[in-house]
Order: C-alpha cells, then structure tokens, then sequence
C-alpha cells in the first residue's frame, strides 16, 4: 500500500517536472496553457501509425497536417536527405545553383498541367503564397500593366500566415489580431451552403453561379485594377468547403476574360489528395499560378513550391541578360536535403501509384464516411479524393466545443489523429491507407462521436 503511494507520488512528481519543461516552447495554433494541462506528444513515426511516449498507437487520419502523403517513417526519403547532407550540405541559392534544384523542377514540371512549366522554391506553404501573389504583381508591372496591384481571396479561404496570405484569406481569427493588412485586397464569397448541399457526395450539385462573385468586384473595382484571384480548389483549413460542379470552370473563365491571372492554392491538394498530382489536373481546370508545399517532401523536409505558366514566366525573360527578373528568394529556396527528400518523395509516388488511390479508394472512401450521417449532431458530411469532413452541430454558446471534445476522444481514448476545426473533424489519411484502415477510421470516429455527445 505504502509502496504505491509512493510510486503514485513519484509519478506524480515526474509529471509536474514534465510539465515544467513545457513551458518554454510557444506552440503554433495551439492553446497553449490548456495543452500543457493535458499534453499529447507523438514522438514515433511508420506507415499509417504514429506512437505516443508511452507506447500508445495512434492511427493517423490526417497525414500529420496533411502532408505525409506516402506514411511515416520512408527510409528511402530519410536515406536520400542524409546522402544528400553528407554530399553537399548547402549551396547558395542567388546567382548559384546544384544539381538537385534543376533535376527536381524538371519532374515537377512533368508532373504538373502541360503548360506550368516553371517552378520557384520556397520553404512553407505561407511563403509560397506570399511568392505567388509578388509574381502576379510583378508579371502586371512587366508587362506595362502596372496599375493591376489588387488582389482577391474568398472568405472563409486560408493561404497561411505571412501578411499576404493572411490578407487574401478568409478565416476571421486568423486576422482579427493583425492590423490592417495588405492594401487594395477584397474577397469572394465563400461557397459553403449546407442549407442546398448537405451530405453531397463529392462536389455539390448547387453553387456554380457563386463564381459570377467575381463579376461583382469587376464591377467595383475594375478588371483593370485586379492583379490576381487566389483560391483553394478545395478550401481544407475552413472545414473542407468543396466548390459547386461548374464553379472553378467559372472563376477561370471570367479570370481570363479580363486579364486576371488565376491562383490556385495547392498546399493541401497537391501530390495526390484528390486522386491526381493535382486539383487542376482531377478537375480539368488550369490556373496561372500554383502553390505547393506539405506532400512536395512528404512532410519530411520543409518545402514548397510555386508552379509559373510559361506565359507568367515568359513575361519576366524580357530586357537586358545581365539584369535579375524577379527580386525575391529565400536562403533556403532549393535546399539540397529538400530537394533530395522531394525526388525521393515523387519516387515512392510514382512505384507506389499513389496519386490513383485516392480515386481507386474513393468510392469506399465516400460510403464510410457517409454511413456517420445518422449519428448524433451530424448534420453534413463533406467528400472529395481522399478528403473528408464531418461536421458537428455547435453546442449552444460553445462553438467549437464539441469538435474539439471528439478531437480529444479520439486521441486519448480511441487511438487515432483526427483534425478538428470549429466544429469539423477533417479527414486526410495517408495515400497508403488500405480499406480496413479506413472502416477504423470510420468506426473510431462514430464511438467518438456519441462519447462527445
Ligand atoms: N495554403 C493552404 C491551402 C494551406 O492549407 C498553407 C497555405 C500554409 O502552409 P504552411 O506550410 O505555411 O503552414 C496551408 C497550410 C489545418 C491546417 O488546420 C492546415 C494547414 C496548416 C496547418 C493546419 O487543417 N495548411
């Protein structure tokens, strides 16, 4: 009796000491002070599973943030970096360049729509989009149009946290706390609409005309004033927010009309989520501009990249050879580990074929989910490639709460990784997820789903 009040104690003791050691790290969208009440720490990695320090499995539903699209712990990515590291370690990326660089921007552009043919490097999904709306400003001034400074996201939209992408995104607490912004930004409506949509398998029927949006701010603004239009095709922070059958034809449609260029984000979609490289490519619709980062390594190494029309990049190639076309670059833009983690990372897409999974695996994808649609406080489920959300009713005078309640059910007590945004668990397993993976998924999640209440 004595010696377990003891050991009691003594663990008691180590957990205060552990929660101690929490204090210095200032986490990321996170809060903070109530984590480290309750942390909940993953410190192993393989295949569909993470491991907790004390030996808990965890089934990853959302490839850590949506990013390591062929699961965890690839020795042929982890080979590749340290190769590459014992190799060459750095090489300046201004008037320099290695191999890997140009090796690599050569499969991307295999991979990506015939006609983005040029990619620029950056090192986070935020910085590839603060990179592409500075090339769409740039590519107006170039060409003598430089009175096209301004620049259109939706509501609801996320493309990061520099001033950019934060100015061109929709998510309210995401710029409440930060000032003005970027001058001369407006925003699309969002094309959320449960009321007409809800449990919609794949893209819903209703909210094409949502696009005509776009007429609006012309109409305001002037086409002749409007540099860019910068859009997620599948918006995934918000809460996984589909675009209506016909939308984006729409949007490029009336862009290319009046001369704006058209932004995709592709930081979520991109390298397989929806069943192709990309969302252009799955729906057929191709924008000027495209932004990547996340499954571009795996999540292994931090990269991103920014996809250039030849017609976009072109329009720089002008004037004097001597004279530097675009001011702007990162110290790390082409890293060499990262570039050496991406190559690695498109060879295990391509052996695998897992940018087909998530069509092959779509339509069990799109029944299991759907089959939550008569749980509790589920009032609309969301699908798309190897996306999924569910979202929940709030709780009266606690939005979010019952999100973030199964969130935590689901790691403390069911073993698996979900990602929950107000009151949406979002869903975006691995490409390599089998289907008893996802009849686990599925099945946690509803035991969740009831427990929360
Ligand atoms: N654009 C899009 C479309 C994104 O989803 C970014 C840009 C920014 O990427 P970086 O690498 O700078 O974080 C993202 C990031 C979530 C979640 O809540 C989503 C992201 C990041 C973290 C969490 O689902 N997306």
């Amino acid at each position: 009796m004595a010696a377990n009040a003891d050991s009691a104690t003594a663990t008691a003791a180590n957990e205060a000491a552990d929660a101690s050691r929490l204090a210095a790290y200032w986490m990321p969208f996170t809060a903070n002070r109530q984590f480290k009440h309750r942390p909940r720490l993953l410190s192993e990695a393989r295949g569909m599973y993470y491991r907790t320090p004390d030996q808990r499995e965890v089934l990853d539903a959302t490839a850590g943030l949506w990013c390591c699209n062929a699961g965890h712990g690839r020795s042929r990515i982890a080979a590749a970096v340290k190769a590459q590291l014992e190799r060459l370690d750095y090489a300046p990326s201004f008037q320099m360049g290695h191999p890997l660089a140009f090796e690599l921007a050569e499969r991307l552009a295999k991979i990506a729509p015939a006609s983005l043919g040029h990619v620029f490097y950056t090192n986070s999904g935020s910085e590839s989009v603060d990179t592409a709306l500075k090339i769409a400003l740039a590519y107006h001034r170039a060409r003598g149009d430089g009175q096209r400074t301004r620049l259109i996201g939706r509501e609801k939209g996320y493309h990061g946290v520099g001033f950019g992408g934060m100015s061109v995104g929709g998510m309210v607490n995401n710029r409440k706390a930060f000032g003005a912004m970027l001058p001369g930004v407006d925003h699309l409506r969002h094309t959320l609409d449960i009321g007409r949509n809800a449990f919609s398998r794949g893209l819903p029927r209703y909210g094409a005309e949502l696009a005509d949006d776009l007429e609006r701010l012309v109409a305001l603004h002037d086409a002749s004033t409007i540099a860019a239009v910068i859009v997620e095709p599948v918006a995934g922070s918000a809460g996984v927010i589909l675009p209506a059958d016909g939308y984006l034809e729409r949007l490029r449609e009336i862009c290319t009309r009046h001369g704006i260029l058209l932004i995709f984000d592709e930081v979520i979609t991109g390298f397989g989520r929806v069943g192709k490289a990309f969302a252009a490519e799955r729906l057929g619709i191709t924008p000027d501009l495209m932004t990547t980062a996340k499954g571009l390594t795996n999540g292994s190494i931090p990269m991103g990249a920014v996809f250039a029309s030849d017609a976009v990049h072109d329009a720089f190639m002008q004037g004097p050879e001597p004279l530097i076309e675009l001011f702007h670059g990162y110290t790390y833009s082409g890293h060499p580990a990262a570039c050496a983690a991406a190559l690695a990372t498109l060879d295990l897409y391509e052996e695998e074929q897992l940018f087909e999974r998530a069509i092959e695996l779509g339509g069990y994808w799109e029944d299991a989910l759907h089959s939550l649609r008569e749980l509790p406080n589920v009032i609309d489920i969301r699908n798309f490639g190897l996306v999924g959300a569910v979202e929940l009713a709030p709780r009266n005078d606690a939005p979010g709460a019952r999100g973030y309640d199964v969130f935590t059910e689901c790691f403390h007590n069911r073993d698996m990784l979900v990602r929950c945004t107000g009151d949406v668990i979002a869903l975006s397993p691995p490409l390599i997820v089998e289907r008893e993976h996802i009849d686990q998924i599925v099945g946690r999640l509803a035991t969740a789903i009831r427990a929360a209440g």
